[in-house]
């Protein structure tokens, strides 16, 4: 963001200190929150995370979105790492290493030996962190897009994921068509959302096209039921379903098919990406609620605590 909010670093420390004062479990979640929101306040860029289980087509999305093939896909179990995708001139990849060694190098080739998973579906341990620099309309305005690894594959790769998710501005969560989510599964992670105030979440079908006239509506329809159920705090008028095919989107924008560009569906929600994006730069709604969602937990802990004390006391009158 071009305004970093000075409002929300207050808050941050604000509840850095509340770690300390109410003695917060070193091992829970909300402190683990509460240390990401601090990263989170001052990343100037706005951030737009691609969420899925493995082999849903994520980096075949963020692929289409950037209009060439950056990231590494494959049928595979692929991405290893949180790979955040930012602007520069010249495509180029910059690998930090634990020991803060950095290596930097032309292209993406090398995220194959850094940032895709071993065949033991492990990732490289060595690696602290991934960028990749990328000339692109989107990310030149402050966006930068985060490609994650699949969440149903290993805890591991779970808990990184979820620790991305609350510090990006928006979330797009890919659905495969041919096999939607229990309703268990779909409560749980809306709940998880929910409870840390995460609300600005777009659900993308992909594979749609693989699937029969009959079962495509099918399909879609209760998608949109699925959506209309979950609590978005998009701007109005914007829907939080889209349906875009990803491999075809991404060939249409290499051969410079616009017909085809269009006909996946990307088009759309290019063009509703872009109008969030603008808008959230001004007012930062988003971020704030996180904070907001975050602050209200840590306020419940402070008045128990209050209440425990007052009534010890009482006792002692
Ligand atoms: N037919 C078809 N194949 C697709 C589509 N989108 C993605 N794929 C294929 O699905 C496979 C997985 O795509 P990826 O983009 O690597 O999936 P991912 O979600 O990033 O997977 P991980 O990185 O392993 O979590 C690749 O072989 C893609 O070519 C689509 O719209 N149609
Ligand atoms: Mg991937």
């Amino acid at each position: 963001m071009k305004n970093i909010d000075e409002n929300l670093i207050n808050i941050s420390k604000t509840l850095n200190n509340a770690i300390e004062v109410l003695a917060i479990d070193e091992n829970s979640s909300l402190k683990r929150d509460i240390l990401s929101l601090g990263n989170y306040c001052e990343n100037q860029n706005f951030r737009l995370a691609v969420f899925a289980p493995f082999n849903y087509g994520k980096s075949t999305l963020l692929n289409a979105l950037l209009g060439e093939k950056t990231l590494p896909i494959d049928l595979i179990p692929t991405t290893g790492a949180a790979i955040y995708v930012k602007y520069g001139e010249q495509l180029k990849t910059k690998i930090t290493l634990n020991n803060n060694k950095i290596i930097e190098e032309e292209g993406t080739n090398i995220l194959k030996k850094y940032a895709t998973l071993d065949d033991n579906r492990c990732m490289n341990q060595e690696v602290k962190s991934v960028e990749v620099y990328c000339n692109h309309s989107l990310l030149k305005m402050g966006v930068e897009f985060l490609d994650l690894p699949g969440t149903n594959d290993r805890e591991e790769q779970n808990k990184l994921v979820k620790d991305q998710l609350l510090t990006s501005d928006l979330i797009i969560q890919v659905v495969d068509a041919r096999k939607l989510m229990t309703l268990e599964e779909r409560e749980n992670f809306r709940d998880w959302l929910l409870n840390r105030g995460i609300n600005s979440v777009i659900l993308v079908i992909n594979f749609l096209n693989l699937l029969e006239p009959q079962e495509q509506k099918d399909v879609y329809y209760r998608l949109r039921f699925v959506a209309e159920s979950f609590r978005s705090n998009l701007p109005s008028g914007f829907s939080n379903l889209y349906r875009v095919d990803a491999l075809p989107a991404l060939r249409g924008k290499l051969k410079g098919d616009n017909n085809e560009v269009q006909r996946s569906g990307l088009s759309m929600l290019e063009s509703a990406l872009q109008t969030i994006i603008i808008q959230q730069k001004q007012e930062q709604t988003f971020r704030r609620e996180r904070f907001e969602t975050i602050s209200v937990q840590v306020k419940e802990i402070a008045l128990n605590q209050r209440n425990n004390l007052i009534k010890q006391l009482k006792n002692i009158e």
